[in-house]
């Protein structure tokens, strides 16, 4: 009998074994208590979004959420309500809890160095979503997944271009920003800017930030009708901006769509529907849906997998026609 009792520790080593390995395979019981210990084969994500400030970031954080249950990854999602200081906090929290990989979308895109450096330390890969930095070191992060703002405050820019090309006097344009310091804010009203330098009669007039809200939007708007008694269009750099400033217009006695042209960024529903109604003229659209590539990224970066130092959103415009057909599909 003594002679059995070694080699049934054996077994008894190797069953128990087995059965991590099993667990690890499947690993799908987990609620996230030992996520990011490795002990289960579950991947932690740390997320920080940036808040809940437009019709996009709605859809962007349902993406997210939706995209996490279906790829098995335990997700610790994060709102900064569209403040750094918490993002930052949510971050050190992250790193505290040793999840497997942070992702993030930064509110702005300065002073991130030092929370990044942190998140190096502790060998967690960082994804940037959505949002740029402007970190020169480029080791800090893995990748950024997001749109080309550039591009689309370009693709806006052009479109008026081409719509004013008979005008022989000044066109008169207001501009509603994004957060200030946000990616998204910087590079739309570069693009805009770059793009309407080809005709000399289309001028911005003022340019203020409404914060990517419809309150904002709304507000400074009234202030901007308030202070110039010609203008001819309206550049906002979200959806949410442009719904809030029709409000205004209309309080103020204008027809938005026709005594004022208004361009827009995002194309969520609610812009769609302002576009097809004839309220708005011209849509760059902004994909919010990053939530499935963002779940492959950090699968990959997890198993120390090569990825592409940028990987960027496939987008298109729309125009009044365009909404009409596009609507009916429209998910978001
Ligand atoms: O356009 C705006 C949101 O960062 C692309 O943020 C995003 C922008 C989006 O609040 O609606």
């Amino acid at each position: 009998m003594r002679t059995y009792l070694p080699s049934r520790k054996v077994i008894a080593v190797l069953a128990a074994a087995l059965l991590a390995t099993g667990t690890a395979a499947c690993g799908n019981s987990d609620t996230g208590d030992n996520a990011g210990k490795g002990d289960d084969g579950k991947i932690t994500l740390g997320f920080s979004q940036v808040g809940a400030e437009s019709g996009w970031r709605t859809a962007n954080t349902t993406s997210i959420k939706e995209a996490a249950a279906e790829a098995g990854i335990d997700l610790k999602f994060d709102d900064a309500q569209q403040k750094q200081e918490n993002q930052i906090k949510a971050i050190r929290n992250f790193i505290q809890q040793k999840v497997d990989v942070i992702a993030f979308s930064p509110v702005v895109e300065s002073g991130w160095d030092t929370v990044l450096k942190e998140a190096k330390d502790a060998k967690i890969p960082v994804i940037l979503t959505d949002r740029a930095v402007d970190s020169a070191d480029k080791s800090l992060y893995k990748t950024f997944l997001g749109s080309d703002f550039v591009k689309e405050g370009r693709l806006a820019g052009e479109w008026l271009v081409e719509q004013k090309k008979a005008a022989s006097g000044p066109v008169n344009i207001v501009e509603l920003q994004g957060t200030t310091g946000s990616a998204p804010a910087n590079d739309r009203k570069k693009g805009f800017a770059e793009a309407i330098a080809a005709n000399p009669n289309l001028k911005i007039i003022a340019s203020q930030s409404g914060d990517f809200t419809r309150a904002g939007g709304k507000q400074v708007m009234e202030q901007f009708l308030k202070a110039n008694p010609k203008i001819d269009v309206l550049f906002a750099h979200n959806d949410d901006m442009g719904l809030g400033a029709l409000e205004a217009i209309t309080a103020a006695g204008k027809v938005p769509g026709k005594d004022i042209t208004i361009i827009t960024v995002d194309a969520v529903k609610d812009g769609m529907q302002a576009l097809a109604d004839g309220k708005f003229n011209f849509i760059a659209e902004c994909s919010p849906l990053l939530g499935p590539q963002l779940m492959d990224l950090a699968k990959k970066v997890h198993n120390g997998e090569e990825v592409p130092a940028r990987i960027e959103t496939e987008e298109t415009t729309f125009t009044q026609e365009q909404a009409k057909e596009a609507l009916p599909n429209r998910k978001y």
